[in-house]
């Protein structure tokens, strides 16, 4: 219900001016037609109900496969095929006993101190359900002392453990490979300080998310970045990942919005870097290298991070493209016409669009008169009501004029604008309705993305659904194959050639999500080999054992 309330609030506020609008206009065959189609705004208040359901709570459809040889500790998984990670239980690794347990007792006591098979159970399965480790405790301390205390012990002691926010990752970084400790961060879950002047928040790492926005919103601002999985996850998860989501066209990756961050080290060490200025260059900027880390440095325990005022008039438009074509040019125009006013846009394919219409709950095609081949979803954020809503008409008259867009509807209130963004959040969740889902997160030139998603398709025929969407305001794909079950026929399709494809057109294959278990081995496809060597030099240096977030980020075999 709290998780609700927040979500309401969240979205609230980006269409504070909308409920002020009297007619609903649509946009429709190159014409602004006022009042033509209504949409029923009472669509989209079970849909938003279901988009603040606990994440953890999301039953997916999955397989895998843990083959355990009790001698070598090989887990062999198979969540696609054979071929998928193959990884080996690091034997300079200790296993917990009676008197570690008795250690952790006694600097957090014993309610921080989780052995209840459940709780694990949950948190060793990842939020697709397609990594799961069997760690058999997890410490949740309260404060950064406790952590440091932890992680001293843990490094003396040769245990390895694995640092967990929400655990809404979705490249199996955040839970255990083997039997790793669960350090998870929700009880350090306070809000430090505001400054209303400069908009700086300083908070622990544990914080939600959507607790953020909310408090920020009593506030009149805005974290600066926002995605689906909000209702779980944690700053500090969002920092370690350098999450994008969906504001970034606007207002940037973490690397700029993150002004300061006390981490704690393998070895304990508390590192102070949590300043709140702009501008401060004495030296090197080391919190950057914590930042999009993915708990294999350190674990980031406060932040100090800007937060951008909440501005007054924001609008949200959900378009019909015919082409692909058209929704670059569509982007080409945004970028110029509505120029500092542009706060997201998003794109999703016809597959995509019928997912989330087949498996979401309460879900309406705001343009129902039929399919189209994609669709655009533009938010507008500005502070000038009436100037801002006839910049976006304006742009939107033209792009019709022009043929970029087939229809469109523009929310004429909260409802809509939720039941809007509904549609775009809810993909990974109808994703995992569908049944297995092999999910790719690429960075590539905008012109070309959409190239990969066909030649896809081809390559896999009937044996599969491919799904493109993302963020096409940061050149950022979500390629998803979507199929009735995991199989190393569909997945010898998809792999390596899909990592190839992205490495010839010089794309990143982990765009925002990071690389962790998944893509550890696949660093190569997007870094040099000199880059990854330097980059196992840093790991060596902040962690010469090896104990935080094994087998994730780093090719194992340059770090063990
Ligand atoms: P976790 O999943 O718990 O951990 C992620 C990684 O960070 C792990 O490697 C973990 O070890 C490490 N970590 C966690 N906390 C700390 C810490 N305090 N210190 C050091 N390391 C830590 N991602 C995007 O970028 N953009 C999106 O739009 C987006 N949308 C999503 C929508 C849905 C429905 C879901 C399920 C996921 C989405 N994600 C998205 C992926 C995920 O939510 C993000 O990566 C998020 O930032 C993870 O935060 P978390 O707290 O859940 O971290
Ligand atoms: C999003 O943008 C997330 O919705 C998830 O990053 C992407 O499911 C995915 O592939
Ligand atoms: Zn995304």
């Amino acid at each position: 219900m709290e998780n609700h309330k927040a979500a309401a609030a969240a979205v609230a506020y980006r269409l504070l001016n909308q409920t002020k609008h009297k007619s609903n206009k649509i946009l429709h065959q190159r014409r602004l037609i006022p009042n033509s189609t209504q949409l029923n705004p009472s669509s989209s208040t079970s849909g938003f109900t279901q988009a603040s359901v606990p994440l953890n709570q999301f039953v997916a459809s999955y397989r895998w496969d843990l083959r355990k040889s009790s001698l070598i500790h090989t887990h062999h998984r198979k969540f696609g095929s054979v071929a998928s990670t193959i990884v080996e239980r690091n034997p300079n690794f200790s296993t917990i006993n009676h008197d570690d347990l008795i250690y952790f007792d006694k600097i957090l006591g014993a309610k921080k101190v989780i052995q209840d098979p459940e709780e694990l159970q949950t948190a060793n399965t990842d939020w697709m359900h397609k990594y799961k480790g069997s760690s058999k405790l997890m410490l949740q301390p309260e404060n950064t002392t406790e952590l440091s205390q932890i992680l001293d012990y843990c490094n003396s002691r040769r245990l390895a453990v694995v640092p967990q926010g929400g655990n809404t990752g979705l490249v199996g970084g955040s839970v255990p490979v083997f039997d790793e400790i669960i350090i998870n961060t929700r009880r350090m879950n306070s809000v430090i300080s505001f400054d209303q002047v400069s908009g700086v928040l300083v908070c622990e790492a544990g914080c939600i998310l959507e607790n953020l926005i909310s408090f920020l919103d009593k506030k009149g601002f805005i974290m600066p970045l926002d995605l689906g999985a909000k209702g779980s996850c944690q700053i500090g998860g969002n920092i370690s990942t350098n999450a994008g989501g969906l504001r970034l066209v606007r207002y940037g990756s973490l690397h700029g919005t993150v002004l300061g961050l006390e981490v704690v080290l393998a070895n304990g060490s508390v590192i102070d870097m949590l300043g709140t200025l702009r501008k401060d260059n004495t030296g090197y900027d080391l919190k950057h290298l914590f930042i999009g880390s993915e708990g294999s440095l350190g674990i980031i325990t406060k932040v100090s991070i800007l937060t951008p005022p909440k501005l007054s008039s924001v609008n949200i438009a959900f378009l019909a493209c015919e082409d692909y074509i058209s929704c670059q040019k569509l982007l080409f125009q945004a970028k110029r016409r509505l120029g500092e006013i542009l706060s997201a846009f998003e794109f999703l394919d016809s597959q995509a669009m019928n997912l989330v219409l087949h498996h979401l709950d309460g879900v309406r095609n705001p343009l129902p008169s039929s399919i189209y081949n994609f669709y655009v979803l533009i938010e507008t954020t500005g502070s000038n009501e009436s100037n801002d809503k006839a910049t976006l008409e304006a742009f939107l008259l033209h792009a019709m004029e022009n043929g970029l867009v087939s229809d469109g509807a523009l929310a004429q209130d909260f409802s809509q604008a939720s039941s809007f963004w509904h549609i775009r959040e809810g993909i990974p969740e109808a994703l995992q309705k569908a049944g297995a889902v092999y999910k790719y997160d690429l960075s590539l030139p905008v012109e070309k993305m959409y190239d990969l998603v066909e030649e896809m398709r081809t390559r896999l025929g009937a044996a599969a659904n491919v799904v493109g969407y993302g963020h096409l305001g940061d050149g950022n794909l979500h390629l998803n194959v979507s199929a009735r079950q995991y199989d190393d026929a569909i997945l010898a399709q998809i792999e390596p050639f899909v990592y190839e494809w992205t490495s010839q057109h010089r794309g990143s294959i982990s765009a925002e999500h990071g690389l962790g278990l998944m893509k550890a081995e696949k660093i190569y496809y997007s870094k040099s080999s000199e880059t990854v060597q330097l980059m196992a030099s840093v790991k060596k240096l902040l962690d010469p054992n090896g104990i935080l977030n094994p087998y994730k980020v780093i090719p194992s075999s340059l770090v063990s």
